[in-house]
């Protein structure tokens, strides 16, 4: 076991080989300047501050060889895994499926729906297509974690209070220990972001821990 002593609200211990990072939907769309973020009035900045603690994150994975998950939220071209209320929802300047600055919004296969190219995926790296924001709803998210025997995850990416947090709830129910790190993770507010962070580690870590990355990063060294 490692131990990330700084964890909050208590020391956070997980099994390296039954353990998997998360990295949520850090895809240009959200991220990018002139992708649909941008064009529904956020400042993307705030996100792309996050790429280097990312990809540093990604970096202590692929040299440790232990399990790296991508997801990015995306529908089928023909939009029949998007319900309409998801499309209509807030009556947006552009909709999911519409043609956008980057190709057709939050549609698979378009270029806005990539991860960024500073964080792509590596052959061998499993990439999750989600249709919602929960990473285990609709997809083989579940199954593959099961058949992996991974029972501890690390989480990173965007959006802190939408897709970081829906997923990391759905994991907690399911029974996965969770663990987020601080700084690799943002919101186009940030008082979201801290009140998401609050969130998660109250009452005794009710949905998991949080760390920052050194924290992380001090822990995996301390083991070689
Ligand atoms: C994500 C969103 N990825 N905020 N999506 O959080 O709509």
């Amino acid at each position: 076991m490692i131990t990330v002593a700084a964890a909050q609200p208590f020391p956070f211990a997980f099994p390296p080989d039954r353990t998997a990072l998360i990295v949520i939907d850090m895809q240009r769309d959200f991220i990018e300047p002139g992708g649909f973020g941008e064009t529904l009035g956020n400042d993307v900045s705030l996100l792309s501050a996050i790429v280097p603690t990312t990809a540093r994150l990604i970096g202590l994975f692929r040299a440790q060889g232990w399990t790296i998950i991508h997801t990015r939220e995306s529908h089928a071209a023909d939009l029949a895994d998007c319900p309409p209320a998801k499309r209509t929802r807030g009556g947006p300047a552009l909709r999911i499926g519409d043609e956008g600055p980057m190709g057709r919004i939050l549609v698979r296969g378009e270029p806005g729906n990539d991860i960024i190219p500073e964080l792509a995926p590596l052959p061998g790296e499993i990439i999750i297509d989600k249709p919602g924001k929960g990473a285990f709803y609709a997809t083989a998210l579940g199954d593959i974690l099961r058949l992996k025997g991974i029972t501890h995850l690390i989480f990173a990416g965007v959006t802190t209070e939408v897709c970081v947090q829906t997923t990391m709830r759905e994991a907690n129910d399911r029974g996965y220990d969770c663990l987020l790190i601080e700084d690799a993770t943002e919101s186009y507010f940030p008082a979201f972001k801290a009140a998401a962070i609050d969130m998660i580690r109250a009452q005794g870590a009710i949905v998991g821990w949080t760390a920052p990355l050194a924290a992380l990063e001090a822990a995996v060294k301390g083991t070689r």
